[in-house]
């Protein structure tokens, strides 16, 4: 099909519109079709993007290297444009949607010259379904394509979803460098210096500017999926979440759903895909970054994951940790500042293997191990198909999505937070959702390791006033008729006095959803012991069956350390404060009641 034979007149007029301003080559509308992906690859490789990898290592997949300018996601540059700034919130870069058009048609304008702009329509969730949505991505990137062929569900069939009429978000991106005439391609274009991640979420519009990495250019993602559906699930009554969605399954058959949010890079996509260690208990994946949630005829609270792939962080991934994510990228995978052995597989850290010599770092260079730097960038990533992954959940495609039992929050934190606790209600989840807080990670640019509250793992995703969304999640709880799903607060990470890990993690964190799974059924606080933060595991209700770990240890990982949370308090109520008269009344009463459980004097 040509822009011309295009029935739908907003869509068209849109891209006729976007084309006049940043005077591509030429225009193509992307099919989605196999062909048209091999090829964008073939492509990629002339312009030095992709190597492809050798077929006996990797079949039918590629290697990129970004700009060194160009390796993670920006929050600096990342702008909410609502009418006000009161709408955007505190948490959020706020700037007047006029006055950014006008620097963005700017920057657009001629942007695309030399190149080919592709018209990529897009279904986030299986196209057509209920909980769904369509977005239609232009872009200048060739690279952005073919990975919106592996995170989405692309072309024909979305158009023919979308009819003459239907709503789309329009998500305009350019990677802003231009190929004047005389000028060779660059492999990884970008304009690093003057990066623009914009949201206006009355008009429900992205324009995205001068990255070609992750969540700054597949707009599907953090920008669609979360920012601007954040601000519709608000409006609409339903939830847009950065949650990995896993099922659960005892060893008599009975299986439960459970979404959990964690900041980006703190192991959402080894938990979606973990291997119990505990005999006759399953895990099978829907998603394993975000989750669209809405309550069914029911009663129950339906997620779907609006993906199709996986941006997964590669270093630290090995057939040891996730063997499913391992084979997920086994194939048809694109890897991106990752390292590059001589025979043509990619390497990084973690791995489980020594990096063979001759190998080339995440920026082409030969790698020298005394440089002490890591081959592969700390935010190197794979793409890789859902459908690829063995533990892939037989329902992640329903439409309808997959009923939610329970909710866990969870952050990277060395010390306070117990390995597990549960809320006493709704309104208390919502309270220990609003103060996740966990350790900074290399998935955006910016100091590591420094603790910063993450309320929801959201704070760099929802499109508006976090303060509203508080008050919206408190709302969604009190919808009549609902059937709640459970909430739940872990930690992994907490370390002892010698700075090591407490809790082994990965597959052992499956005695921690085994006793999440009980508690759904559970009557009261059976298995439970409450404590001023909520209910931790009785003693004997946590399977370590098989576990070597002292009982010691265990206390300490389970213990509520009261000094330091009445420490916290102050620095919860100062967070809250600024929200102002947005933050909910309710929260400001969970807070007191968490004091007076502490035993507070203030
Ligand atoms: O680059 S992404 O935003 O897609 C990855 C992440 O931060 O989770
Ligand atoms: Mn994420």
């Amino acid at each position: 099909m040509t822009i011309g034979e295009l029935r739908h007149v907003a869509l068209r007029t849109w891209i006729e519109e976007t084309a006049s301003l940043c005077g591509p080559a030429d225009i193509r509308l992307c099919d989605g079709s196999q062909a048209e992906y091999d090829e964008l690859c073939s492509r990629l490789i002339v312009t030095g993007t992709f190597r492809p990898l050798s077929r006996d290592k990797k079949p039918h997949s590629f290697y990129a290297c970004s700009d060194p300018g160009d390796v993670a996601r920006v929050e600096d540059r990342t702008f909410i444009c609502s009418k006000t700034r009161e709408a955007a919130g505190p948490t959020n870069n706020w700037a007047d949607p006029d006055e950014m058009k006008r620097i963005l048609r700017g920057l657009f304008s001629g942007a695309m010259r030399g190149r080919t702009m592709y018209v990529v329509p897009y279904s986030m969730g299986p196209v057509g379904g209920p909980l769904s949505k369509i977005g239609v991505e232009i872009t200048d990137s060739a690279y952005v394509v073919a990975n919106m062929h592996i995170m989405t569900r692309v072309g024909n069939p979305v158009l023919e979803a979308l009819g003459d009429v239907g709503d789309f978000v329009p998500c305009l991106h350019s990677v802003g460098k231009p190929v004047l005439p005389g000028q060779p391609n660059i492999p990884w274009p970008c304009d690093a210096d003057r990066k623009y991640i914009v949201h206006f979420p009355e008009e429900r519009s992205i324009w995205s500017y001068g990255s070609g990495y992750g969540g700054n250019a597949l707009l599907g993602k953090k920008c669609f999926a979360l920012r601007i559906a954040t601000s519709m699930a608000r409006d609409q009554g339903w939830l847009a979440e950065h949650m990995l969605i896993l099922g659960i399954t005892n060893p008599e058959g009975r299986k439960k759903y459970v979404a959990a949010a964690f900041p980006s890079a703190c192991g959402k996509t080894n938990l979606a895909m973990l291997i119990p260690t505990i005999p006759g208990w399953k895990v099978e994946t829907v998603g394993d970054d975000i989750a669209w949630m809405r309550f069914g005829k029911d009663g129950r609270l339906y997620a779907i994951n609006p993906e199709a792939g996986f941006f997964g962080v590669a270093p630290g991934t090995s057939q040891s940790s996730n063997p499913n994510a391992m084979a997920s990228l086994a194939r048809d995978s694109i890897f991106t500042n990752c390292a590059l052995t001589p025979d043509g597989d990619v390497w990084w850290e973690g791995i489980g293997t020594p990096i063979p010599p001759g190998s080339l770092d995440w920026q082409g260079a030969i790698y020298d191990p005394a440089s002490g730097k890591p081959a592969a960038h700390p935010n190197a990533r794979f793409t890789a198909p859902a459908m690829a992954c063995p533990c892939i959940d037989p329902e992640w495609e329903n439409p309808e999505g997959v009923p939610i039992s329970a909710i866990l929050f969870g952050g990277r934190r060395a010390g306070v937070v117990p390995l597990v606790h549960e809320a006493y209600s709704w309104p208390h989840g919502v309270f220990m959702g609003s103060i996740v807080a966990s350790e900074t990670t290399a998935a955006a640019a910016g100091a590591l390791g420094r603790l910063r509250r993450d309320p929801f793992a959201m704070l760099p995703f929802c499109g508006y006033n976090m303060g509203d969304y508080f008050g919206h999640w408190l709302d969604v709880g009190a919808t009549p008729g609902a059937i709640l799903p459970k909430f739940f607060y872990v930690n992994w990470f907490r370390k002892g006095k010698d700075g090591k890990f407490l809790w082994p993690g990965y597959g052992e964190n499956s005695r921690i959803l085994k006793w999440v799974f009980e508690r759904c059924d559970a009557r009261g606080d059976e298995g439970a012991v409450e404590t001023p933060l909520g209910l931790v595991p009785a003693r004997e209700s946590l399977d370590v069956s098989g576990l070597t770990i002292d009982a010691p240890v265990l206390d300490e990982l389970l213990s509520v350390d009261r000094d330091a949370w009445l420490a916290e308090l102050p620095g919860i109520g100062e967070y809250y404060n600024s929200f102002g008269e947005h933050l909910p009344a309710g929260l400001r009463a969970e807070l007191d009641k968490l004091g007076e459980r502490l035993g507070s004097k203030g």
